[in-house]
């Protein structure tokens, strides 16, 4: 089917600290740290859900990774001080910013790297990026998830903010197979013919969702679950719970006014939100994107679907 048919936990209290996959150094609870880490920007191939496989960009952490097939990932502290290596090694120049807290950073050119140093921002959800080639580089993956916790050590998304049992980070991300052939192939892609044909969780599409503990949302009944969704693509999603329904607490760090529970969530381009989930019955089912063809694989539903569609699980 051509695509264009469609229109256009572990508690925290305990050691594991379940930011699913994103690299810890340790579940601090006080005390601002320095932290260094360092990523390789590359570029690689990924397997799609359906067997084809389509050139993308990554930063890979050189000592750790990601949640789910993300290479990537970070878990901080409030007031933690940065220093991060990027080596380039990807066709052209990059920067390393935090949206919401560092722009306009040094560019590394092509072949070398450079140390970016910044202070933890405020605690919340944040992804960082290159951003000197545009929506580009995000388009072909080049982005990854940063959380920052808050410096009292409480297990809540901010200081004083809604507390919680377990918390989940769930980055939402999608290709165009289109614009990632012609990037790899050197050239550029115009924005304007961006229609993406396959979409992520944590790197991972549907049914792989449901075989990885960090895509796999695992609850017991009576829990708050923070699950914090941060859109390192380009398009706007439509998050809708079944079976459940959340309060939106923050978007982009700033905490919502009013908060009335919802069974679907949106989530704008580059507005990380975060949520509690409150775990009111045991069963499983799905959370995906509304936006039709992300619960596909190149339009196509396979096993029985193949996009941005994950598990929650509670008993
Ligand atoms: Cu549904």
């Amino acid at each position: 089917m051509d695509r264009r048919q469609f229109i256009k936990k572990s508690s925290l209290t305990a050691a594991a600290f379940s930011v699913g996959g994103l690299t810890t150094l340790a579940p601090r609870k006080a005390g601002a740290a320095a932290i260094d880490f360092s990523l390789a920007a590359e570029a690689v191939s990924k397997t799609m859900v359906d067997g084809v496989t389509i050139p993308v960009w990554q930063f890979r952490d050189l000592s750790g990774f990601g949640p789910g097939a993300l290479p990537s990932g970070l878990v901080v502290m409030e007031g933690d001080t940065l220093n991060v290596t990027v080596y380039n090694d990807l066709d052209r120049p990059i920067n390393f910013v935090v949206p919401g807290a560092t722009s306009g950073t040094a560019a590394v050119a092509a072949g070398s790297s450079h140390i970016y140093s910044l202070t933890a921002p405020a605690a919340g959800s944040y992804f960082y990026a290159d951003e000197l080639n545009g929506e580009i580089s995000r388009a072909m993956g080049l982005a990854g998830p940063l959380v920052v916790m808050p410096s009292d050590g409480s297990d809540s998304l901010y200081t004083g903010g809604p507390m919680f049992d377990r918390q989940y980070t769930l980055v939402l991300s999608e290709l165009d197979d289109r614009l990632n052939t012609a990037v790899a192939a050197g050239g550029s892609y115009n924005m304007e013919n961006y229609e993406p044909n396959y979409f992520f969780v944590n790197g991972l599409s549907y049914p792989d969702t449901s075989s990885d503990a960090d895509t796999l949302i695992a609850m017991s009944v009576g829990e708050d679950v923070a699950i914090r969704f941060i859109p390192t693509g380009l398009i706007t999603n439509p998050m809708h719970f079944h079976a459940y329904h959340v309060k939106v607490a923050t978007r982009n760090r700033v905490p919502e006014t009013a908060v009335i529970d919802k069974d679907s969530v949106l989530v704008n381009v580059s507005e990380c939100v975060d949520v509690i989930l409150p775990c009111t019955q045991a069963g499983a089912y799905p959370l995906h994107t509304h936006y039709i063809p992300g619960v596909t694989a190149n339009g196509v539903y396979v096993n029985p679907y193949g996009g941005a569609l994950i598990i929650m699980s509670a008993s």
